[in-house]
């Protein structure tokens, strides 16, 4: 059935990659059993497509890193992860890799460079971009593969990656496991064209196919792409065809897949066929393999005995941990100082973080020659190359997961949205990949996205909007919002320090408009620090970004009654300085940009009303912007934005 004397390899190596074989094979016969006996929670099964993972881990160095899906089983076996640990991981233990966060596969290990799914499939492929652009700037001569099944080839994910690695040449190996469904649904109604080697080529990337249920099919091609773009970096996708013979997952079963179809697919079974080839071969016999399977089967009886005796993992403070410590110093600012605009400050942040951190990577749409369609990044390029500054194709999901892929590596990146708005085209990056990754298997993302914001210049509503309430949301990411030149430097500075995944915003309207005095030197701010801009008596305006202009310009009218604070960070948010300057005067008006529902004026009043409930004279005030996308037109804008009624609500408050 296959043409194994294809391949003239020694015993030694096709006798390994047999061992490699039964390994996942054995392991997951023995999980199916207790999957029934309830000792484990899900399985997916691999079996029938063992080949696919071990002759591609086979293929590659034990350095180069491997980014698995959820059937891959036989890369963890391959690359030698010890049994108990998977084990561990499998039942939320201890030993396992998330300390019982996550589930499965949902894991990676830099121990033996792999690193594990999030659910969302598809993501993983740019992770993996980003791992290769990282080895290609080291120039490690490394490559690095990543797995997408046929189904999570549909993603668009899997678009973006192939065309920035495509574009980039970058040293990394697509394999397309082509298992014929995606959960239920069979390719053909996945895809209308189903060879993937043809869907590489437009994107201009290498490709081949690959029997994926024939060991040495799949050993020798990647060993010879792997060694191809090792020499000379660039993407090259293997289409590797399979069939998922068991169900998506066990509870799920295989009813929908006709019978004759899955017979004629175990005939084509890759182990018991290399098994009968290596026998036929005379290079194993029974006694070989009754000593390899008894040994793989104590191996697995012991690690399912040590994972046993460990006890169950406790609920304790240390599950809050979303955040990798922050080991920075602050660097103070020294006292001579320029007077600059906003958006100057934020270039001069960059370049002293540039020349800070000699391996810091900016990327975004057309930041490099043209320096970004607000010039943030204009002059950049020639100090610091095109390597470190980096004009991408116009994907913001593939660079956000490739902002983590080089974090892997331990590249801080930044990344510019060309509007704060696109952001969109990235979110699930964000919300599933970066903000989560440390706090689930320890890999911090230390990516710092760079987000041109708000309303005031007749943006519309695609190009002015304020979502930092998005993100406001979501464990594991910060948020920093200065206010004004001196602040954004420092904070930029600070967060480029950082390595966790923060989101910068800038009001675009005061790139241009606002100056002040910038330390000229580099320093940073602390982060999760507000200030009180100024003393007041009667309220406390709580704000930030353009509303700390709002707020200035209104409180003009009425003397000292009124304190501003500018929170400067929204997550970690400065509670103290909030409760500390509400229990002094009684009343707060919580103002932002962004619309009312759902802002974060109503966490932070909530805040308030539940911390200093005994010191207010009034109830919390919110003042957002309208309920509605922002209008276009100047006067509709104008009306629609937070300030208009700003006037209106303090005169309430300090009437109350
Ligand atoms: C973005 C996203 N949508 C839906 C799902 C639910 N889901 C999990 S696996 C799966 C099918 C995956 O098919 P394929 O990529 O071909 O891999 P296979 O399971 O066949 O190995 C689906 C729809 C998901 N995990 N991610």
């Amino acid at each position: 059935m296959f043409n194994y004397d294809k391949y003239p390899l020694k015993p030694e190596v096709l006798k390994q990659l047999y061992v490699s074989l039964l390994e996942p094979r054995m392991i997951e016969e023995k999980m199916l059993v207790l999957l029934r006996q309830g000792k484990i929670s899900k399985w997916f099964s691999g079996i029938g497509q063992e080949a696919i993972s071990v002759g591609c881990a086979s293929a590659l160095l034990a350095d180069e890193y491997i980014l698995t899906m959820h059937r891959n089983l036989g890369v963890f076996t391959t690359r030698s992860v010890p049994y108990e640990r998977l084990f561990g991981q499998w039942q939320g233990k201890k030993s396992g890799f998330t300390d019982g966060r996550d589930r499965s596969f949902h894991f990676g290990t830099k121990e033996f460079n792999i690193v594990g799914m999030i659910s969302h499939l598809g993501s993983q492929l740019s992770v993996a971009d980003g791992i290769a652009l990282g080895e290609k700037l080291n120039n490690s001569n490394k490559a690095t593969l990543v797995f997408t099944g046929d189904g999570g080839a549909s993603q668009g994910e899997f678009h973006e990656a192939l065309n920035v690695a495509a574009v980039w040449g970058l040293p990394v190996i697509f394999v397309v496991e082509n298992n014929g469904y995606g959960l239920s649904t069979p390719t053909n109604e996945q895809v209308k064209n189903e060879d993937f080697t043809e869907k590489a080529k437009g994107y201009g990337i290498e490709a081949y196919t690959v029997d994926g249920n024939n060991i040495l099919d799949v050993f020798v091609k990647t060993s010879q792409v792997v060694e191809a773009i090792r020499k000379n970096p660039r993407p090259i996708l293997l289409d590797c065809k399979t069939f998922r013979v068991r169900g998506h997952e066990e509870a799920s079963g295989n009813k929908y897949v006709p019978k004759t179809t899955i017979d004629s697919w175990v005939d084509k079974d890759p182990i018991s066929n290399f098994e009968a080839y290596l026998k036929s071969q005379g290079l194993i016999d029974d006694l070989f393999i009754n000593k390899v399977k008894s040994e793989i089967k104590s191996s697995i009886e012991n690690g399912l005995s040590l994972v046993d005796q460990e006890t169950e993992i406790v609920f304790d403070d240390s599950i809050k941990k979303v955040f990798k410590e922050n080991k920075s110093l602050e660097v103070t600012a020294i006292n001579k100082t320029e007077t600059i605009r906003f958006i100057d400050s934020i270039r001069e942040g960059l370049w002293q973080s540039m020349e800070k951190h000699p391996d810091l990577v900016l990327m975004g749409q057309d930041i490099s020659d043209y320096g970004g369609v607000f010039k943030v990044t204009e002059g950049l390029l020639d100090e610091f190359g095109s390597g470190r500054v980096r004009n991408t194709p116009l994907c913001e999901s593939a660079i956000l997961g490739a902002g983590l892929g080089l974090s892997i590596l331990g590249i801080k990146s930044m990344i510019e949205m060309q509007f704060a708005d696109f952001v969109t085209c990235g979110f699930n990056q964000i919300v599933n990949n970066l903000a989560k990754s440390f706090w689930r298997w320890g890999q911090n993302a230390d990516v710092v996205i760079r987000m041109p914001t708000g309303a005031g210049s007749g943006g519309g509503p695609f190009h002015s909007q304020s979502n930092e309430a998005w993100f406001f949301h979501v464990p594991g990411l910060k948020i920093v919002y200065p206010s004004n030149p001196a602040d954004a430097k420092g904070l930029l500075c600070a967060a480029l320090n950082d390595p966790n995944p923060v989101l910068f915003f800038e009001h675009k309207v005061l790139y241009r408009s606002l100056k002040g005095d910038v330390p000229k030197d580099y320093y940073t701010q602390e982060i999760g620090k507000g200030n009180l801009v100024k003393e007041g008596t009667d309220v406390v305006i709580i704000t930030y970004g353009m509303g700390v202009h709002w707020a200035t310009e209104i409180a003009r009218e009425y003397d000292d009654k009124v304190a501003i604070i500018d929170l400067k960070t929204l997550l970690p948010l400065d509670e103290n300085l909030i409760y500390k300057a509400v229990k002094k005067v009684g009343k707060a008006l919580v103002l932002h940009e962004d619309n009312l529902t759902g802002g974060i004026g109503g966490e932070i009043s909530s805040l308030i009303h539940t911390n200093c409930f005994e010191y207010l004279d009034a109830p919390v005030k919110r003042v957002g912007s309208m309920d509605i996308p922002i209008p276009f037109a100047k006067q509709l804008e104008k009306e629609f934005l937070a300030n208009s009624k700003l006037k209106e609500a303090l005169e309430d408050l300090l009437n109350y």
